[in-house]
């Protein structure tokens, strides 16, 4: 292995160690107000890391440099984590109880919720630095988080498969159908949380979630590459 292919595997574990660190940071604020009786907001988490050639093939693609320092510096998605939840008001509560650690800093947030993208994406996004420390240095990394809810997740999947068939004969009328769902499901979201709201043990927050973690993103799984 020459000495820049050893950079990058020290580089990409690096990303790794970042992951683990605000997956457990999720999972700890879940378990804690599971215990606590309140209602646990978090469903699902899953990630994935950036495989090595997708990581030169997006810096191409910006026209950066091919190299170490530059996938530092301009990209800010090698290291991603989803996170599902049953409702939208709790996305905002995750994102909010991550980002007051005194650890995290929020680099960045673009709210598809508030500001949902032409073809009806919905998702809250966040870039965070997180510190990870090593044998001799301390590192702050960068990581995506992408929360949304099960019928955001569930459009946004099927809409990724649309990335890679744009030369269909009729890609405008699926994107046209899609965009009624993302609607629909934003109006059926809207509608969960003030059904919730009616049902006492959900305003008590007795709703027990699973939580199933683990789901490393294989390439060309849900989360891409
Ligand atoms: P993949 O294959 O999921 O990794 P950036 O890509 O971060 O340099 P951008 O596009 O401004 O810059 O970031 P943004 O808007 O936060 O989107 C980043 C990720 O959000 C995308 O990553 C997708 O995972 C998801 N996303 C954004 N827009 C859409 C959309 O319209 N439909 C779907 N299904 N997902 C979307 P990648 O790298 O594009 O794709």
């Amino acid at each position: 292995m020459s000495y820049e292919e050893s950079k990058l595997e020290v580089l990409l574990m690096r990303y790794d160690s970042a992951l683990r660190e605000v997956r457990t940071k999720l999972e700890i604020l879940n378990d804690e107000l599971s215990l606590t009786g309140m209602h646990s907001p978090i469903s699902s988490i899953s990630w994935r890391r950036k495989k090595t050639k997708s990581i030169f093939e997006k810096l191409e693609r910006q026209g950066d440099p091919l190299t170490l320092e530059s996938i530092e510096a301009n990209l800010n998605d090698v290291a991603g984590i989803r996170v599902i939840c049953a409702f939208v008001d709790d996305i905002y509560k995750v994102a909010r109880m991550l980002v007051q650690q005194d650890d995290i800093q929020l680099i960045q947030v673009k709210d598809y919720i508030a500001n949902p993208k032409p073809n009806g994406y919905r998702s809250y996004h966040m870039i965070l630095e997180v510190p990870v420390f090593f044998s001799n240095e301390k590192k702050a990394m960068r990581v995506e988080v992408q929360i949304r809810t099960v019928g955001m997740d569930f459009w946004a999947t099927l809409e990724h498969q649309m990335k890679y068939k744009k030369d269909i004969d009729n890609a405008d009328e699926i994107m046209a159908e899609l965009k009624v769902c993302a609607d629909t499901i934003a109006e059926t979201d809207k509608k969960m949380m003030e059904i919730r709201g009616k049902i006492p043990q959900c305003r008590e927050g007795n709703v027990i979630n699973e939580m199933s973690t683990g789901c490393a993103f294989e390439t060309g799984g849900l989360y891409g590459k």
